[in-house]
């Protein structure tokens, strides 16, 4: 084997990490741009958090803890530079929050010099994953987290049973996290909780999605709200599901908010994963849905169909068939950066502005939920356009 040194492998990085990226012109959709490379991936995870530097104790220079994904990230705009929090699994298949971070939001990511170290509580948490960031109008920036244990009522044979709870931290600089109780809640699992980032009527409102407990929408479930009076040691009562799953769609077997959403004019921007089952098994895309500024868990604008789809090569990964989004970044001048991880592997963005995303909401026909009714709706398209097109060539233009 020809073996690499350190300062190798150091420079190899360095290049990947010097690379920029392009629109990739393959895709046009008028909605977003894609780009031709992921922002972030395992090969961007620094050297030295992999690799022992020393050839006294590594004469062989082996990858002593190997690094096999960069992917779900929280993000937000930070002292003028784009971060993102990603979900960095190691070979144990264990998680850790890292921050990287980039000048322009669609290149250059760069790990900061050590991951996160999130504080456990008195009961410690196996595995930690899917931060969001909020900064919300309370002053502090905040994480919501899965943290998830072995599931204590599990059979001794059986070592997959898990309980997922929400993890909260707080931070001012990223870097110190303040860690508060896990969210307590009715139901026995909980996922993809996020903090809506303004007081709404003085107390603050989460995105969860309950699984059991106390439901407010009968057999259905999907993403529910919650009113919490205090972020320390917060207790949700009650979860009004809003934005249910419903049948044959793409949130048939589950659905999840993303990003804590973006205050627009017109309403909540909300971009959410939907998942329904196939032959290949589970499918994850992304959608995207308004809801009223005063009541933010009120639909105003629901279009039909995904918003993103694994496409190509991101159809491929660890957990493949996948997209899921935790992060978005609006920018003053309004454009819109959505990180989308692909298939449980690598980090990419989505290029678009929050003026596009309020057009697509309110403008898309929603799902029709029947193939008849969506003929029909193709059709009223279709005529239309042959009527715009007809009286176009009439006045030869
Ligand atoms: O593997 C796809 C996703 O599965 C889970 O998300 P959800 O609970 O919404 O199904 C999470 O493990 C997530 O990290 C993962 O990307």
């Amino acid at each position: 084997m020809a073996q690499k040194t350190f300062a190798q492998l150091v420079a190899e990085q360095e290049k990947l990490l010097k690379t920029g990226n392009r629109i990739d012109k393959r895709f046009y959709n008028g909605l977003y741009d894609r780009f031709a490379n992921p922002v972030l991936t395992r090969e961007h995870v620094p050297v030295s958090w992999r690799w022992d530097a020393d050839p006294k104790t590594n004469p062989h220079m082996i990858e002593r803890l190997g690094i096999g994904t960069a992917f779900n990230a929280g993000a937000m705009e930070f002292e003028g530079r784009i971060i993102v929090m990603a979900r960095t699994d190691g070979h144990d298949r264990k998680s850790f929050f890292a921050v990287a971070e980039s000048k322009t939001g669609i290149d250059g990511f760069r790990f900061w010099d050590e991951p996160v170290v999130m504080p456990e509580t008195e009961d410690p948490d196996t595995n930690v994953y899917d931060m969001r960031l909020t900064r919300h109008e309370d002053g502090w920036i905040y994480g919501l987290f899965c943290s998830e244990r072995r599931d204590p009522k599990a059979a001794p044979h059986d070592l997959s049973s898990a309980v997922a709870a929400c993890g909260i931290a707080r931070s001012k600089d990223l870097k110190t996290w303040e860690r508060l109780p896990d969210l307590k809640t009715g139901g026995s699992q909980q996922r993809n909780v996020v903090l809506h980032p303004e007081f709404v009527n003085g107390t603050y409102l989460l995105y969860t999605r309950p699984t059991d407990g106390f439901i407010d929408a009968g057999t259905q479930s999907g993403i529910a709200y919650a009113l919490v009076d205090r972020m320390e040691r917060a207790v949700i009562g009650h979860e009004t599901v809003f934005e249910e799953r419903i049948y044959h769609t793409i949130k048939e077997v589950k659905n999840g908010q993303g990003a804590p959403p973006i205050r627009t004019k017109h309403g909540w921007l909300h971009v959410a994963h939907g998942v329904r089952n196939c032959a290949a098994g589970l499918r994850y895309v992304l959608y995207a849905f308004l809801t009223d500024l005063a009541e933010p868990w009120k639909v105003i604008a629901a279009p039909g169909g995904h918003l993103i789809a694994p496409l190509k090569e991101e159809r491929v990964g660890d957990v493949s068939n996948v997209v899921f989004s935790n992060g978005m970044v609006a920018k003053q001048d309004g454009e819109l950066l959505i990180y989308y991880a692909s298939s449980d592997t690598r980090l990419h963005v989505a290029r678009t502005d929050v003026e596009r995303m309020v057009d697509y909401c309110k403008n898309t026909p929603p799902d029709a939920r029947r193939s008849y009714a969506c003929v029909q709706q193709r059709l009223e398209l279709i005529r239309r356009n042959q009527a715009f097109l007809a009286k176009k060539r009439k006045a030869g233009r």
